[in-house]
């Protein structure tokens, strides 16, 4: 569809940048914390780990001082739950108290806060107890969590988003604890996809009572899959992914609703998934006030037979383009490379297009307005004479924002756009060796150096894009070399 001319974004569209609390925080040992899972995830790296990333528990006034020399409208950032309830259960107001003055700081410079409640970071404690999101005890400790940050953040802050990425989570069951022993994978997914589902569900309904002007939402990473060429199990494969990795779980968040096909796949191995009706009930009586999501590439999804060998989805650890093994599951589909698009160094394929069909899928299916929480360019940037051209990242947030645009046009509300990162911090995937920030920050994967900042040439491309509503968006003048 071709528009003669494009809306221009709305005067309150929240112009925004995310990081999440284990990327970028460090000081985990300080004022209370608890041990979290990403912190006993990345204790092992033997190049990083969750210590100091970017020491922003420090450095909050000074990034938020480049916050505002940003122009940013809102900042999207975590809570770590674990500097609230260290373990799980016994809380601890110190941590309280270092969000309450980061929330503060923002209020004070015109910056709207907008809260994950759970990015990744669950108490290690509660893994060990019952397996984290496997069991259904999970839900009231993630409860009385979430009232917690309602009641301490709620007169200052209007939006929360629930769960990150809850679907794909599931997918990679390393980055949050693993699957208890003795269980199988799909069905710790199944349940881990229901226990984040009514858990979303209940901390939503408990927000609406103490916080009735809040906007509350879940979050979802969503990668469109494209069918690998026109044959119709190519086509059945694409449907397969999406309805697998993205409405399956979406559905239950947004519909309370459990999407047939996959019920039924699952059904024939022998796994149940079905919730009960009173579950699915609950799930319906709660409507979302926006789905929030995460873009950073699209998927290709081929037919892939069901004597054909699994292989699960993994990473490209190596930064080296061509490293990347594609996900394949028997009888649903088997991923792909796309020779239609540029790739960068750990194969994350750039299609700002699919940015506006994701757009365009997400609000036809669940009529929600969308906000979207997470975009940008993992890179090996350099700093040279307190410099970063990063012209490729100005490229790809320039195509994406354009697509944005218009997706509105085609009539789809967005009400903001997060570029992931504001600043520098530790890639879960890839250490510091993949940078996605408008400011640079001096460390790498070997040294903590000085952890001093430097605006990229994103950053003020970006300001320039803030301070003109999108209306500055093409000019890039200036930037490329
Ligand atoms: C998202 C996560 C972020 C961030 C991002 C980029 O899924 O919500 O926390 O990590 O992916 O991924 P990576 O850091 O692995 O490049």
């Amino acid at each position: 569809m071709e528009h003669i001319k494009l809306n221009n974004f709305p005067t309150n569209f929240l112009w925004g940048a995310a990081t999440a609390a284990y990327q970028v925080e460090g000081a985990i040992h300080e004022e209370g914390k608890g041990v979290s899972v990403q912190d006993s995830r990345n204790f092992s790296n033997a190049f990083h780990d969750t210590t100091v990333t970017s020491d922003h528990f420090h450095r909050f006034h000074e990034d938020v001082g480049l916050m505002k020399e940003l122009g940013l409208k809102s900042y999207r950032f975590s809570v770590a739950w674990t500097r609230i309830y260290p373990d799980g259960v016994n809380i601890n107001p110190p941590g309280i108290a270092f969000y309450n003055r980061l929330i503060d700081e923002l209020i004070r410079n015109g910056i709207e806060p907008l809260i994950t409640l759970y990015h990744f970071d669950h108490p290690q404690a509660l893994q060990e107890c019952f397996g984290g999101w496997y069991g259904d005890e999970m839900i009231e400790h993630f409860l009385r969590f979430a009232a917690t940050c309602f009641k301490a953040f709620g007169d200052r802050v209007n939006w929360f988003m629930t769960l990150c990425e809850s679907n794909n989570v599931v997918l990679y069951p390393d980055l949050i604890g693993g699957v208890p022993a003795g269980v199988e994978v799909e069905a710790w997914r199944f349940q881990v996809s229901r226990v984040m589902a009514l858990a979303n569900a209940r901390v939503i309904r408990l927000g609406r009572e103490l916080l009735p002007n809040a906007k509350i939402g879940p979050c979802i990473g969503y990668a469109v899959a494209y069918p690998a060429t026109c044959a119709p199990l190519d086509i059945m494969a694409a449907l397969n992914e999406d309805e697998f990795r993205t409405f399956y779980p979406l559905d239950l968040l947004c519909l309370g609703r459990q999407n047939t096909a996959v019920v039924t796949f699952f059904a024939q191995r022998g796994l149940d998934i079905r919730l009960r009706q009173s579950e699915l009930d609950e799930l319906t009586s709660v409507k979302p006030d926006f789905i929030a999501f995460n873009y950073y590439q699209s998927d290709v999804a081929k037919a892939c037979p069901l004597n054909d060998k699994g292989i699960q989805p993994g990473f490209n650890r190596d930064g080296k383009k061509g490293g990347f093994t594609y996900p394949r599951f028997p009888g649903l589909y088997a991923g792909d490379s796309n020779p239609y698009l540029e790739r960068n160094d750990w194969d994350w394929e750039i299609d700002p297009v699919g940015l506006r069909i994701a757009c365009r899928r997400l609000f036809d299916r669940y009529q929600l307005p969308l906000i979207i929480t997470e975009n940008g360019l993992g890179a090996c940037d350099t700093l040279i004479d307190g410099q970063v051209n990063d012209i490729y990242r100005i490229d790809y947030l320039q195509k994406h924002i354009y697509q944005m645009q218009l997706a509105i046009t085609d009539g789809v509300p967005v009400l903001g756009y997060y570029p992931w990162s504001f600043i520098d911090l530790m890639s879960t995937s890839n250490g510091y060796k993949k940078r996605y920030g408008f400011v640079y920050v001096d460390r790498d994967d070997n040294a903590v150096k000085t952890l001093n900042r430097y605006k990229k040439d994103s950053f003020h491309w970006y300001q320039n894009v803030i301070s003109s509503n999108g209306r500055n968006l093409n000019n890039k003048q200036g930037y490329s070399k």
